[in-house]
C-alpha cells in the first residue's frame, strides 16, 4: 500500500456544444416557471437539421432553469459508484453481488445520465468524493468493505481511476452547467483512509493521529472517527496540503461548491481559514454545505456565525416528518416544529432530506408504504430550506439500513449498470417531478415564511408566503385514514382570482375569502392562485 503514484489518466473532453447558452432570450422564454425545455426545440418543434456538409448537430439536451439563489435550489445526491457505469475499462475488482465492493459506476456514466436528472428538474448535484481511495478493503463491518463511497482517501491529489479522471470530472461539470445544473463535490478534510499512504509514507510522517500509534484523542476534534486516521489539521503543512488539493481541483474543473464532510471533527479556526481561501481563490459565490452530524437550526449556528459554511444538513427533518405521517405526535407539535426551522440565522440554509447514505431510507422506515412516502416528499418539497433528494428515492429505490441504503440506482429496462433490471416506480418519479416544478414555480415555497392555519386531528394546513414576491401557497396534508376538510381564509396575496390545487391540477371553488376543500385520506393539496 502507498506505492501508487498520482496520475492523470484519460483524455476525455466535453462532448457537447450547445446551440443556446444560459441566459439567452430563447431559454428565458422557454423556461418559464421552472418548466423544462429541450434545447433548440422548445419541447415540441423538431431539432433543426444541419446543412449538408456541416458537422452533425449535437443531440438535444434537457435543460432546467438555473436557480437564482441557493434557497431556490433542489439538490440531488449521487454515490458515483452506485449510479451509472459509463466505462467498463475502469471496473477493477468490481463485484456487483456484494454490498461493500465497487459496483462500477463512474463519472462518465453519471455524465451520460444528466438528462435524467435535468428532466427530474433538480438544479444542483452533489457527488461523493472522487479522490483516489485505498486500494484494498477492510473487514470491520463483517464483510469486505471498499472505498467505493470515496471517503477513504489514499491520495487527495489524484482522481481514483475507478471513478474516472479529472478530465471527466471537468466534463461532468461542463455538461451539468450546459443543462443549468450546478455541481458540488464532496470533500474530506478530517481523515484519510485506513492504512493509507498518509500513515506509511515518509513525507507525511507525524501528520495523523492513528489507532496504531495510540494517538487518537477523546474529543470531537482529535478522535479517530470510525477508527480512521485523523489529520492534524492544526499543523500548517497539513492544512496547506489538504486545502490546496481540493481548492485547486475546484478551480481546474469549474465546480460550484463543496459538500464538507465530518465538519464537527475539524476546528472552527480551520473552517474559517478554509472560507478565506475559498473566497480568495474560487470566489464568494462558491457554495459550502456541511455535514454536522445531528445538525439543525440551533446546532448548526456556530458554523454559520463564523460564516464557515452557507448551509448545513438538517438531521431533524427525517425523523420529525416520518413520525408525523405515521400518526405519532400531535399535529400542532409538528406544525410548531416546521415553524421552528425558521430560526436559522438569516442568510444561511438548512437542507432537509428524507434519506441519505448514513441513515436508513425513508421508504424503508415507512415499511414500503408509498402513500405515506409521498406525503413525506410533499412535506420536504414544501418546506423551508434546500431540499436534498437522495439518488433513486424518486423511483422508489428500497434503501434500507446501511449498507443497503447505498444500493444501485434502479434503471428498470434501461441497459445501465449496475442497476439495470432493478424496478423503478415511474409514477412516483412523475410525482417528484411535479413537486419540484411546483416548488420552483412558487418562491413562497423556497423563500417564504411558515404560518400554521390549522392543526386539528390528522390534518395539517399551513401557509408559505413570500412577501417580497407577493406569492402565497397553502399546503394541506392529511395523515389520517378518513377524509378531512381544510377550511381557511384565502391569503390576501391571492386577491379575488380563482384558486387551483397545483398537486391534483383541480380548480378549487371559493366563496369570497373563504375556502373549504376536501383532503383525501393520506392525501394532500397544494393550493395557489390560479395563473393558467
Ligand atoms: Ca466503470
Ligand atoms: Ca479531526
Amino acid at each position: 500500500m502507498g506505492t501508487v503514484t498520482s496520475r492523470r489518466p484519460g483524455e476525455e473532453v466535453s462532448l457537447r456544444s450547445l446551440s443556446l447558452e444560459p441566459g439567452s432570450p430563447q431559454i428565458a422564454a422557454l423556461a418559464l416557471a421552472g418548466l423544462l425545455v429541450l434545447t433548440g426545440c422548445g419541447g415540441t418543434a423538431p431539432p433543426q437539421s444541419a446543412p449538408a456538409g456541416a458537422p452533425a448537430a449535437a443531440p438535444p439536451i434537457v435543460r432546467v432553469q438555473p436557480h437564482e439563489r441557493w434557497e431556490d435550489a433542489v439538490l440531488y445526491f449521487v454515490i458515483v459508484d452506485r449510479f451509472a457505469d459509463g466505462d467498463k475499462g475502469n471496473n477493477n475488482g468490481v463485484d456487483r453481488s456484494a454490498k461493500g465492493t465497487f459496483h462500477g459506476g463512474d463519472l462518465r456514466g453519471l455524465r451520460q445520465q444528466l438528462d435524467e436528472l435535468a428532466d427530474l428538474g433538480i438544479t444542483a448535484l452533489w457527488i461523493t468524493p472522487v479522490v483516489e481511495n485505498i486500494p484494498g478493503f477492510v473487514t470491520g463491518a463483517g464483510f469486505p468493505d471498499w472505498g467505493y463511497h470515496g471517503y477513504w482517501a489514499d491520495d487527495f491529489y489524484a482522481v481514483d481511476r475507478r471513478f474516472g479522471s479529472e478530465e471527466e470530472l471537468k466534463a461532468l461539470v461542463d455538461d451539468a452547467h450546459a443543462r443549468g445544473i450546478e455541481v458540488l463535490l464532496d470533500v474530506v478534510y478530517n481523515h484519510a483512509g485506513y492504512d493509507s499512504r498518509y500513515t506509511t509514507d515518509p513525507p507525511y510522517k507525524g501528520w495523523l493521529r492513528t489507532e496504531g500509534l495510540g494517538t487518537c484523542g477523546q474529543d470531537d476534534l482529535t478522535s479517530c472517527v470510525s477508527g480512521l486516521p485523523d489529520f492534524k489539521t492544526e499543523l500548517p503543512e497539513v492544512r496547506d496540503y489538504l486545502l490546496k488539493a481540493h481548492i485547486d481541483r475546484a478551480k481546474r474543473t469549474g465546480l460550484d461548491g463543496f459538500r464538507l464532510d465530518t465538519v464537527k471533527h475539524v476546528s472552527h479556526e480551520f473552517w474559517q481559514e478554509h472560507r478565506r481561501r475559498v473566497n480568495a481563490e474560487l470566489g464568494e459565490d462558491f457554495f459550502l454545505i456541511g455535514e454536522v452530524w445531528g445538525g439543525d437550526a440551533q446546532s448548526l449556528d456556530p458554523w454559520f456565525a463564523g460564516d464557515e459554511m452557507d448551509a448545513g444538513f438538517d438531521f431533524s427533518f427525517q425523523g420529525s416528518v416520518l413520525a408525523w405521517v405515521q400518526g405519532r405526535g400531535r399535529t400542532v407539535a409538528f406544525d410548531r416544529y416546521l415553524k421552528s426551522r425558521e430560526k436559522v440565522r438569516p442568510g444561511y440554509l438548512l437542507s432537509p432530506y428524507l434519506s441519505s447514505h448514513d441513515v436508513p431510507g425513508a421508504l424503508f422506515q415507512l415499511g414500503g408504504d408509498r402513500e405515506l412516502f409521498r406525503l413525506a416528499a410533499i412535506l420536504e418539497l414544501t418546506a423551508q430550506g434546500l431540499p436534498m433528494i437522495y439518488y433513486g428515492e424518486e423511483v422508489g429505490r428500497p434503501g434500507g439500513d446501511w449498507p443497503d441504503n447505498r444500493s444501485d440506482m434502479p434503471w428498470g429496462d434501461r441497459e445501465i449498470q449496475p442497476g439495470a433490471g432493478k424496478p423503478r416506480d415511474e409514477a412516483l418519479r412523475t410525482d417528484y417531478k411535479k413537486l419540484i416544478a411546483i416548488r420552483r414555480a412558487h418562491k413562497a415555497l423556497s423563500r417564504g415564511t411558515h404560518t400554521g392555519l390549522s392543526s386539528d386531528g390528522d390534518l395539517l394546513v399551513f401557509l408559505r408566503r413570500d412577501e417580497a414576491g407577493g406569492d402565497a401557497v397553502v399546503v394541506a396534508v392529511n395523515r389520517g385514514t378518513q377524509p378531512a376538510t381544510a377550511s381557511f381564509e384565502a391569503p390576501a396575496d391571492w386577491g379575488d382570482v380563482p384558486v387551483k390545487d397545483e398537486w391534483s391540477g383541480e380548480d378549487v371553488p371559493r366563496s369570497g375569502g373563504r375556502i373549504e376543500v376536501a383532503v383525501p385520506p393520506h392525501g394532500a393539496r397544494i393550493l395557489a392562485r390560479k395563473t393558467t
